[in-house]
């Protein structure tokens, strides 16, 4: 009777836990990103205005290559910690490395 209690407690966990996270699909490594979770810092911007939003994440810039994967970006915003806003106005995001103070013009 406990392990059938116990059986039934970890199934409901198991549905709560997938109907809470739908209609999202973890496609992390199908797309090429290899994200340590070492800072939990994250921020979406189309740094190279190709039409296609690019992800700064865990000190890293990953360039979204067409929607189909991403790769690491060479250059670029890097630190543990960035806010994305264009300053100058000129259409590419600026990125601010808040912990280190640093503007990064685009
Ligand atoms: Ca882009
Ligand atoms: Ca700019």
């Amino acid at each position: 009777m406990r392990k059938l209690l116990l059986s039934l407690a970890l199934a409901f966990a198991a549905t709560f836990r997938v109907a809470a996270l739908e209609p999202f699909i973890d496609v992390t490594a199908e797309v090429g990103l290899e994200i340590k979770n070492t800072e939990p810092v994250a921020a979406w911007a189309d740094y190279d205005r190709d039409g296609w939003v690019d992800l700064y994440a865990c000190g890293n810039l990953w360039r979204n290559v067409e929607g189909r994967h991403f790769e690491k970006a060479k250059g670029g915003a890097r630190g543990p910690s960035v806010l994305w806003g264009d300053f100058d106005n000129d259409g590419y995001p600026d990125a601010l490395n808040y912990r280190r103070f640093i503007l990064l013009r685009n």
